[in-house]
């Protein structure tokens, strides 16, 4: 078989739907197993409250799960997303993975690959960036992470349902990909030939020409009614969904 290389995102793993935690664990070892390469492009968990919840019973088959890959010779890259960008280097240490910058332009089979969660892009969402920016600071996240873990996780809570409430006045538009934050994130990675990226939940694959090059542009799906995932080689990419 040839080389090749696997990209999920969104699967939102979370305890009240263990179908999908049950789906990700057969995905590593049956099919990403036989892969040189798995990106997890953020929002692997529906929430990462910080990195001293790593022996939480919860996570520990999906941790397991994802350190065998490396025995069989499948590197590991994770991007933090909105949901789980706490997700620290021990956590990465125990799955034996690598923390991918977001974006991140990889050589893949021949043509650069641009990689990122998705939400930068999604401007304008104005309320949502002002908060990312505010917790995408070291400041900030020591000062969240000094506080009790339960204290973490009940105002995480809250601000889940917020973020639910603050969803229901935003058209969906205005959470999607801004096309102009798009092109300055293809012109400021050398116009590469292919992006991919999640968080919109809305997978579809878009052709752009940015500065006359044709740049294809695949959005991953999210894993609540049934997985999905894009499988690349040297002749291509394939999306291909899984259900449970
Ligand atoms: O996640 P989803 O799909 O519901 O919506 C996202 C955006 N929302 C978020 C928030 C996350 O869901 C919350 C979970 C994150 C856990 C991280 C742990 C550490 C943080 C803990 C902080 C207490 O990402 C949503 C987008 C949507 O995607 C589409 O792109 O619209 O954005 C929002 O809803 C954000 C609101 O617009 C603004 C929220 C203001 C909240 C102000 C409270 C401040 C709390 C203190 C932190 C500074
Ligand atoms: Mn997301």
């Amino acid at each position: 078989m040839k080389p090749f290389s696997l990209f999920i995102s969104d699967l939102h793993l979370d305890e009240s739907r263990p179908e999908v935690t049950q789906a990700f664990i057969v995905f590593l070892r049956d099919v990403a197993v036989h892969a040189e390469r798995l990106f997890i492009l953020g929002d692997l968990f529906e929430y990462w409250a910080g990195d001293d919840d790593i022996d939480n019973i919860a996570y520990q088959p999906i941790i397991q799960a994802m350190a065998s890959l490396h025995e069989h010779g499948c590197q590991l890259y994770v991007m933090h997303g909105n949901r789980d960008f706490l997700m620290g280097q021990r956590l990465m240490q125990r799955c034996q993975a690598q923390l991918l910058d977001d974006p991140t332009v990889m050589e893949l089979y021949g043509q650069a690959v641009l990689l990122t969660h998705g939400d930068a892009m999604c401007t304008d969402d104005v309320s949502y960036q002002q908060f990312r920016q505010q917790v995408r600071q070291a400041e900030w996240q020591t000062a969240f992470l000094a506080q009790p873990l339960l204290k973490r996780k009940q105002q995480i809570d809250a601000l889940r349902k917020k973020s639910e409430q603050a969803k229901q006045d935003k058209t969906s538009m205005m959470m999607d990909v801004n096309p102009q934050a798009l092109q300055a994130l293809f012109q400021a990675h050398a116009i590469p030939p292919l992006l991919i990226h999640g968080h919109t939940h809305r997978p579809h694959v878009h052709t752009h020409e940015v500065e006359g090059k044709r740049c294809t542009r695949v959005v991953l799906g999210d894993w609540y009614e049934q997985g999905s995932y894009l499988r690349l080689d040297a002749d291509g990419y394939q999306a291909i969904g899984l259900t449970w």
